[in-house]
């Protein structure tokens, strides 16, 4: 069983869970205001510079998890598609191109903003957004879109999946009570220490 399973993450999928994906055979289209669009493959994305980081994913339902997540930089892919200096926002797409979300290029440049393919050294199964999933922890989790197909550089925002139905465009973190994954789902509030490392590098 994985971490997060063992854990008793929470599996949130609002267009419905996807079902078995294939990871060797994924590909995620890095399109819109760059030099270089392309598709990066699970094969590209392994030669590509591992970033891992010790971060949490926190819900605006209020369920937190840490671990080391362990992906690529999106800061690495908007270099490797040369990306215009006019990105203002970075979107996201899931693979039934349902779901969708939308990053400042601030958010999306920051040190632990990933796509996301591990947590705690294993793979990401479906369940929780393998093969490679968004990884957004200064903002809530609704922003970490799972099994991202899509990446768009825009110069204009564009509300996604949960912001059209209501959740904010900012996603700012609150601080507050928490139901903590890493402790059975205990209901604790958030230090002020931990806090500054959700928000922080
Ligand atoms: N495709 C897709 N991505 C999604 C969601 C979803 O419903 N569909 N839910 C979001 C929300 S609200 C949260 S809190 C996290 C939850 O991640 P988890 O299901 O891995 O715990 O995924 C985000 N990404
Ligand atoms: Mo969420």
């Amino acid at each position: 069983m994985s971490r997060l399973k063992e854990l008793n993450t929470p599996v949130f999928w609002a267009e419905g869970h996807p079902g078995v994906l294939d990871r060797e055979g994924w590909e995620i289209e890095v399109t819109g205001l760059c030099d270089a669009p392309g598709t990066f493959t699970w094969g590209d994305l392994g030669a590509m510079p591992k970033t891992v980081v010790d971060a949490r994913l926190t819900s605006v339902t209020r369920f937190t998890v840490r671990g080391s997540w362990g992906g690529v930089r999106v800061l690495d892919i908007m270099k490797a598609v040369k990306a215009h200096p006019s990105v203002t926002f970075v979107r996201f797409w899931s693979v039934k191109r349902i779901y969708d979300t939308s990053i400042p290029v601030e958010t999306a440049t920051r040190k632990k903003t990933l796509l996301a393919y591990e947590f705690d050294g294993e793979y990401l199964e479906e369940d929780y957004g393998g093969p490679v999933r968004a990884f957004v922890p200064y903002l809530w989790g609704y922003k970490s879109a799972k099994s991202v197909i899509r990446v768009t550089l825009m110069d204009h925002y564009v509300p996604g999946y949960w912001e059209v139905r209501g959740y904010t465009d900012e996603a700012y973190l609150e601080p507050g009570l928490v139901r903590d994954m890493n402790d059975g789902g205990r209901i604790r509030r958030i230090s002020g220490e931990e806090w500054k490392e959700c928000v922080e590098d």
